[in-house]
């Protein structure tokens, strides 16, 4: 676990490696310069000219890149399934994605990609995105404002090369796409080795400050629907020089800080704190949901944020996704799902598309009874594998992430329907559809009178919870 967890820490690192390299003049990949004019850095014709647009063709196709249960227009229980689940591309992972881990080199060397992280390339990269997202039919992406846009070497550069991918983001989104979410990496630079928001260090507290506010500006111009705070530092390697109580009131202050600034500048998306327990830090503050949950309470913040719970985190906290939506659920704040998978035989953020039927119907299930995500919805925070390194893999994988979460929602549909889970679970608590169970539910149940109910009543009967009969009726449905 030790090991697992150094070597995650490389990972995530990974995640934006390329990050690292040293800005240079816009250049062409030999073996593609007849695609790539030789002093714009312009890619010419069609970033995936073998791929068509992908269509539904039903269960029975055997086509890899059409979609076999997710069908856009197609209602499920009185909404249209793009409706339900408002899918969204993870720029850092499809685009920023390299294959390279703690132990090897990259391995996707993308056609379009010229190997610099210069503002040619990233408006390049920035094409690529859009004729992916046309082609796959989804109209939502998000992006950390770092994975977009080169790091300057100070807020001014940084912000200004922003402003410039920015805007070539706006022109090609039209008006049909958007962001579903930004976000600022606050994670990677080694100013934030101990943080940002959580930082000891004020300067770097008002970096992270001065690029959230950034962020936050670029995500609303573009027209997106939330923002979301990720803290993969903001947590602590050692309690021994750390004082817990004084950095968690930082980010409180920090966070109201961040909801004054959306107030000022009129962005109305949601603010969503996505849960994570740990990696790259020991311990991550916003551990799980219940975590998340008690400090937007105890800082007075539990109405202007929501959660965006990711699959594979969940698990990282010893919990299931389910658990960790219902835990949002009820406590009316799930607002977004980073939807993905971990393995079990792992351990650590593996970020795999789910292709788990069974997973899907049961996040589809607390989606359901959520009425919905909007104006969440969700985000495919997964990555190809290291060894999948074909072109025609990135649709592969978003088609069948797509499709997975979609025959979940079919499932849900159908097991919501059907009805005998529900009446399972009715009976199970029918004892308390009484007058004294009410008088519980209504926080009336003080324990003289129960006391003497139980003596009245005298030993109680204790029914089969019939876990295997509510496990026998999840899998017909599935
Ligand atoms: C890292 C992770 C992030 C956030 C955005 O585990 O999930 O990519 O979703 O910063
Ligand atoms: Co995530």
């Amino acid at each position: 676990m030790k090991a697992g967890k150094i070597i995650f820490f490389l990972l995530c690192l990974n995640l934006v490696s390329n990050l690292a390299i040293a800005a240079g003049p816009p250049t062409c990949p030999a073996d593609v310069a007849s695609d790539c004019a030789s002093d714009s850095g312009e890619w010419k014709g069609e970033f995936f000219p073998d791929i068509p647009k992908i269509k539904y063709e039903g269960p029975s196709s055997k086509n890899h890149l059409s979609f076999k249960w997710y069908n856009a227009e197609e209602e499920i229980l009185g909404r249209k399934m793009k409706d339900w689940m408002r899918f969204s591309v993870a720029f850092w992972h499809t685009f920023r994605g390299t294959g390279g881990d703690p132990f090897g080199a990259p391995t996707k060397m993308w056609p379009w990609e010229d190997g610099t992280n210069s503002l040619a390339m990233a408006k390049r990269r920035m094409r690529a995105n859009f004729e992916f997202l046309n082609k796959l039919g989804v109209d939502k992406w998000c992006f950390h404002d770092r994975d977009i846009a080169p790091d300057g070497k100070t807020i001014e550069e940084s912000n200004a090369n922003l402003d410039e991918v920015v805007a070539l983001a706006k022109e090609l989104q039209g008006t049909k796409i958007h962001p579903l979410w930004g976000t600022a990496q606050l994670f990677h630079h080694p100013r934030y080795m101990h943080g940002g928001a959580t930082s000891p260090e004020l300067g770097v507290y008002a970096y992270s400050a001065a690029q959230v506010k950034k962020a936050m500006e670029v995500t609303h111009y573009l027209g997106g629907e939330n923002y979301v705070f990720w803290g993969g530092r903001e947590g602590y390697q050692t309690l021994l020089n750390t004082d817990m109580e004084r950095e968690l009131n930082h980010m409180a202050r920090f966070m109201e800080a961040a909801v004054a600034y959306k107030k000022k500048i009129g962005f109305n998306g949601t603010l969503l704190i996505e849960p994570k327990p740990q990696e790259p830090t020991k311990h991550q503050y916003d551990w799980d949901a219940a975590t998340a949950a008690n400090f937007l309470r105890k800082y007075g913040l539990i109405d202007e944020f929501k959660l965006n719970i990711e699959c594979n985190h969940a698990t990282l906290a010893g919990h299931s996704c389910h658990h960790e939506l219902e835990t949002a659920r009820i406590n009316g704040i799930l607002g977004n799902i980073d939807a993905n998978t971990g393995d079990p035989q792992i351990g650590w953020d593996t970020d795999q598309f789910m292709m788990d039927v069974g997973e899907a119907t049961l996040v589809m299930l607390s989606v359901i009874k959520n009425g919905g995500l909007a104006p969440g919805g969700f985000n495919f925070d997964a990555k190809l594998r290291r060894e999948s390194t074909d072109v025609e893999d990135i649709f592969i994988a978003h088609v069948a992430g797509m499709d997975t979460l979609a025959r979940g929602l079919r499932n849900a549909a159908k097991l919501i329907e059907d009805g005998s889970l529900a009446e399972l679970v009715r009976k199970r608590y029918q004892s308390f559809d009484s007058e004294i169970g009410a008088q519980i539910e209504a926080g009336k149940g003080d324990f003289d009178m129960l006391e003497k109910k139980a003596m009245q009543w005298g030993e109680p009967k204790v029914s089969s919870a019939k876990q295997e009969l509510a496990e026998m009726i999840f899998q017909a449905a599935i």
